[in-house]
């Protein structure tokens, strides 16, 4: 029998630094009164996090989702964005408030990501980029996006909001498209309490980037034809950040051993789909998502609300699709997305966490299986 516990396990918990080591970071600002607008500890973090990345040209913000709102006004696009509705609401408000037209594309059922062979028929003159989002940490099929973005003239954003540290084909995921962004939100496996940043390929745009982030300033000069906002990181995040980054690589094999708990355990039953295999992958285990096969949605709606009973609380992410908010219902007109709808009704995400210890993960397959 599976006994109840006090203690909730909630989907995810923040990893903390040692307390003494964040406040010896932040000792010196009760000296120097320096607390943002691009303080030392914002720069030193720029530039840690631009060897991380191996980027060239590589920004900071208050949030992942100002890092792609901007991202998206600094490409000075203009019409339809094919895009994905399995997603956070994050990326497709990124598009819509930008002005553009989302297209929403359907997904690779195993990968999750954007399908590549149903984005070519959704192209038309109106078509200016495609925003693919590396969901959970899964690569999107960049190979095969940027082809046809080359093809057709097209710019490549990637949401990389859950891609930190992941690598693809040899190479560090930052490195692929016109811009990827990342969230360092509290919830993510490398964070910044709240916090964000974008890779950009060309120095062009990461110069207008840099504008709309401050205002329409760039290197301390105001540049009139760009109007821009207030989307800086402060030095107490970007110090949280410092202390998290010295922790990154105990923090991702702490959670690659969680996921190798579930999997011992889960890949052995029938009617569950785990984390996709993919060639030439580097995870970071940002998320742990189960598919349910059988009996959507009720063998995962079921699931949910045993695993609530028990005091431990598995998420829906990314359920519904973004193309179904009520926000859109007269703004948009969406077509089909199958799969994407499919997985979204079938998907759990369970807890997962530097902390979470092997007697806690047993008890959660211990429910899930009964
Ligand atoms: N693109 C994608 C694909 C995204 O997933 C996101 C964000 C973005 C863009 C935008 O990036 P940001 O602007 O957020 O940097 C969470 C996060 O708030 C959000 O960052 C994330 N994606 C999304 C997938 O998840 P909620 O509503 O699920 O968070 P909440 O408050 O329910 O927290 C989940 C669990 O995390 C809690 O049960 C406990 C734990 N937690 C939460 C907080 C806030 C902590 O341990 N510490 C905390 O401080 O949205």
């Amino acid at each position: 029998m599976v006994m109840k516990s006090n203690k909730p396990i909630l989907v995810t918990r923040s990893s903390m630094p040692p307390f003494d080591e964040y406040t010896e970071m932040i000792h010196n600002m009760w000296e120097n009164r320096w607390l943002t607008n691009m303080g030392n500890m914002h720069e030193k973090l720029t530039s840690r996090l631009a060897e991380e990345f191996e980027a060239d040209h590589f920004l900071l913000f208050s949030n992942g989702h100002m890092a792609l709102e901007l991202a998206l006004q600094s490409l000075k696009l203009d019409g339809e964005v094919i895009t994905t509705p399995f997603t956070f609401l994050s990326t497709t408000q990124a598009i819509v408030r930008n002005g553009l037209t989302p297209v929403f594309c359907d997904i690779d059922p195993v990968r999750f990501t954007i399908d590549p062979a149903k984005i070519e028929p959704l192209i038309t003159d109106r078509t200016c980029a495609i925003v693919a989002v590396h969901v959970y940490g899964i690569p999107c099929e960049t190979d095969a996006i940027e082809a046809l973005a080359k093809k057709y003239g097209l710019k490549v954003i990637y949401d990389a909001a859950h891609a930190f540290q992941v690598r693809y084909k040899g190479q560090n995921i930052a490195r692929y498209g016109d811009i990827s962004m990342f969230s360092f939100h509290a919830t993510k496996v490398f964070h910044t309490v709240e916090g964000g940043g974008a890779v950009c390929r060309d120095f062009g745009v990461y110069q207008r980037l840099s504008r709309l982030r401050n205002f329409g300033f760039f290197q301390g000069a105001f540049d009139g034809d760009q109007l821009g906002v207030n989307a800086k990181m402060s030095e107490f995040h970007a110090a949280m950040g410092l202390c998290n980054l010295r922790y990154i690589n105990q923090e991702i094999q702490k959670r690659k051993n969680i996921s190798e708990c579930y999997d011992k355990i889960l890949r052995k039953v029938k009617g569950l789909q785990l984390f996709p295999d993919i060639p030439e992958l580097e995870r970071n285990y940002a998320y742990y998502p189960v598919v349910f096969l059988n009996d959507a949605p009720k063998s995962r709606d079921k699931a949910c609300e045993d695993l609530q009973k028990y005091n431990i609380t598995a998420r829906k992410y990314f359920f519904p699709l973004t193309s179904t908010f009520s926000c859109y219902k007269d703004l948009l007109h969406p077509e089909p997305t199958p799969a994407a709808e499919d997985i979204a009704g079938r998907v759990l995400c369970l807890p997962l966490y530097a902390s979470l210890s092997e007697e806690e993960i047993n008890r959660i397959c211990d429910i899930l299986l009964n």
